[in-house]
């Protein structure tokens, strides 16, 4: 994930993604295969938001959100922000979690609200069986869909490559009860 980019016209876009400058309009924003994040403003936008210090955040349909703890100046220049390095502080406590060296977001938000749960109320494993039907666990639905959690284009609930278990592996891996908290303001 989460690299903001200068626009670049040959990489095909893949997944829409909302970054936010704190205090500003959403920009549309895209992610690309190699998981850097197109951001695009408009003209009165970028005018307007030129000169300012402000923090950078990236929220996903079905990760937690991640917002850099210090401020960058937005300038009519590129902007580079780089949260998959561990060297770029985030807001709050364990934002990301490192994979092979890279800081990538928490996936496994299902039920869009800031917490992951595998268990309870308003848990984020159940709409994974929800969307494949409900009643067999076998069953599968492609698609563009927040229930698929490792974005492979298939909601799985059972199996190799199932949604389900990203969901428990992002809160922990061991204990059903623990959760996660999205760590944004
Ligand atoms: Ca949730
Ligand atoms: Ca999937």
């Amino acid at each position: 994930m989460d690299t903001l980019i200068s626009p670049d016209a040959t990489a095909p876009i893949s997944r829409t993604v909302l970054t936010a400058f704190c205090t500003m309009a959403s920009w549309a924003e895209y992610s690309l295969p190699n998981s850097s994040i197109l951001a695009m403003a408009g003209s009165a936008a970028s005018s307007s938001y030129s000169r300012s210090n402000t923090p950078g955040a990236v929220r996903h349909r079905n990760h937690l959100g991640v917002m850099s703890a210090n401020t960058q100046s937005l300038t009519t220049t590129t902007t580079m922000l780089d949260l998959t390095t561990g060297g770029t502080p985030t807001w709050g406590t364990d934002a990301r979690k490192p994979v092979n060296g890279v800081q990538v977001m928490w996936t496994g938000n299902t039920r869009p609200d800031a917490i992951l749960r595998y268990t309870g109320s308003n848990n984020d494993r159940d709409p994974i069986l929800v969307a494949v039907g409900g009643s067999v666990p076998t069953a599968t639905l492609a698609g563009y869909r927040i229930e698929d959690t490792n974005l492979d284009g298939l909601v799985k609930y059972a199996g190799s490559a199932n949604d389900r278990d990203m969901v428990l592996v992002n809160i922990g891996g061991a204990i059903p009860t623990s959760t996660r908290t999205q760590q944004l303001p």
